[in-house]
């Protein structure tokens, strides 16, 4: 398979014709070519988008009526059904991820379209009160051309939420998918034309991050940066991105607890603790990756995760079993690293899951592993490891569950487990993050819910209403008629 940008309705190659291999993380074999993008491309990208906007908004798609634009969404949402298995094939062999949760990413990507198609014509300002004799409103008007750096982990829900959003605000879009996974957006992109989207609306220009991602932020017809990824690369993003005044939203990484007190129910909470790490092979931004337990039932909730980590079994993406294999071999090696540093320093393994016997030897299949006991400054703690590995301690009391749950440089997501009515809203206001479920842990899923996060997990929100707000600007206008 060779792919090449999608810039202006059409594909085009790199400058040069400049290539990136396309690896299968299930066997580690090259099985396709993505584009090498320059800043020549995303230059080219750049002007087709600022095209499409025009001057003035005045172009094929900023001229464009939020009715039309909601219309259109709602076309490419059902598009994106039409074409779920294809979608959903595609990013299974270029992730290597279980082909259940792809269907569950193509799924999710018609879901933000739906959503924002219905989002689109309620968005709008305010009248507001001042001075006799003025009349004063606002206007939530696009920034013009936003540029949206996405990470492997889920393409499709990741540029669903922010492409989504920002179509839907009124802007064009560039989009800069990573080198490791960028089939199923270009799909996306030819989807878009298909179902009459201007040229020029979504372009996708793939490559590497210090290269097309960095020129993609330095572009001065950039007006507004989304991104997505790692805490490292958020803070160049973010750099680069005040060098020019541009408007920045970034997704960063976590390290979020999962809380459990004495009086939850442990029945209900089982299989969602373990699926808030395993999903994706806790390649999750929001993987649930801490668990924390009071003291009482600490030995009963290790002993259950235990059982419940034993028969956690990885294999091939169509294998379809708990999770596939890991995206490239950085990321396993970081993983096996962590694992086996934390294991020689004396950390305890309380379990440990299986790898299928149909894996490929040379793919990147990490089992699930559980650390019990683990001390709250070791690094197993505190780093995010962005594989499927849980570390679980215990705590004494309240006091002691919030100092430890907001002990990290990451505040994203949070659970809570306890029937106690009072303690739920306490601790929900306790915790320092950006999302906190109680009784449930449903980080991945909720197109309608406010999504960011505090301290190093970055700043801004995606999905949702909220979203919206921040791929607009807002215009006050104050009339004085006397
Ligand atoms: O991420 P990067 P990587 C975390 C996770 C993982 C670690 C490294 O802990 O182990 O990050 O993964 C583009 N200017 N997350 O190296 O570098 C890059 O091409 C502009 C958490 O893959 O952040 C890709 O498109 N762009 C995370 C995107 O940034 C640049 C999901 C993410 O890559 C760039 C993924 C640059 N200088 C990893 N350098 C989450 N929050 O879900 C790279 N990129």
């Amino acid at each position: 398979m060779n792919a090449t940008h999608y810039i202006d309705g059409h594909h085009v190659p790199s400058e040069g014709n400049a290539t990136i291999d396309v690896i299968d993380p299930s066997d580690g074999q090259k099985f396709g070519q993505i584009a090498r993008g320059t800043a020549a491309d995303v230059d080219t990208a750049v002007r087709a988008a600022r095209k499409t906007m025009g001057e003035n908004f005045d172009g094929p798609w900023g001229a464009m009526t939020a009715l039309e634009r909601g219309r259109l969404l709602a076309k490419l949402g059902a598009a994106v059904m039409q074409h779920h298995e294809e979608l959903a094939q595609l990013e299974a062999r270029d992730t290597g991820k279980a082909l259940r949760v792809a269907r569950n990413d193509a799924t999710a990507l018609a879901r933000y379209m739906e959503y924002y198609a219905g989002a689109c014509d309620k968005l709008h300002g305010d009248t507001l009160p001042y001075e006799r004799g003025y009349t004063v409103l606002t206007v939530r008007i696009p920034h013009g051309v936003t540029g949206h750096i996405i990470p492997w982990n889920y393409p499709m829900q990741i540029a669903g939420r922010s492409v989504g959003a920002s179509l839907a605000a009124g802007n064009a879009c560039v989009v800069k998918p990573a080198e490791d996974a960028s089939l199923s957006l270009l799909r996306l992109a030819e989807i878009a034309t298909e179902v009459g989207f201007p040229a020029g609306a979504l372009n996708v220009v793939t490559g590497y991050g210090k290269e097309a991602g960095a020129a993609l932020c330095a572009n001065p017809g950039i007006d507004h940066i989304s991104f997505t990824g790692s805490t490292m690369t958020g803070r160049s993003v973010g750099l680069a991105a005040a060098e020019r005044h541009c408007p920045v939203t970034l997704e960063l990484g976590g390290k979020s607890p999962q809380i459990v007190f004495a009086d939850a129910d442990l029945d209900a909470a089982e299989p969602v603790l373990l699926n808030a790490i395993i999903q994706n092979a806790g390649q999750t931004c929001s993987a649930g990756s801490r668990v924390l337990v009071e003291q009482s039932v600490y030995e009963e909730v290790v002993q259950r995760l235990a059982k419940r980590f034993t028969a956690v079994r990885a294999g091939t993406p169509a294998e379809d079993l708990d999770m596939g294999p890991l995206i490239n071999e950085k990321q396993f090696r970081q993983v096996r690293d962590m694992v086996s540093t934390a294991e020689a320093s004396g950390l305890k393994v309380a379990a440990r899951g299986t790898v299928s016997p149909n894996a490929s030897a040379t793919g990147y299949y990490q089992e699930a592993v559980l650390f019990r006991d683990v001390p709250h400054d070791s690094d197993l703690a505190q780093r995010e490891i962005f594989g499927p590995v849980l570390v679980v301690m215990p705590f004494a009391d309240e006091a002691e569950a919030v100092r430890l749950a907001n002990g990290t440089d990451f505040g994203l997501v949070a659970g809570v487990w306890t029937r106690d009515g009072a303690r739920q809203l306490r601790m929900a206001h306790k915790l320092h993050c950006g999302q906190v479920f109680v009784n449930n842990y449903g980080a991945a899923g909720g197109v309608e819910l406010p999504f960011g996060g505090v301290k190093s997990s970055g700043f801004g929100r995606e999905k949702g209403f909220e979203a919206l707000l921040g791929f607009t600007t807002l215009k006050t206008i104050a009339i004085k008629h006397g």
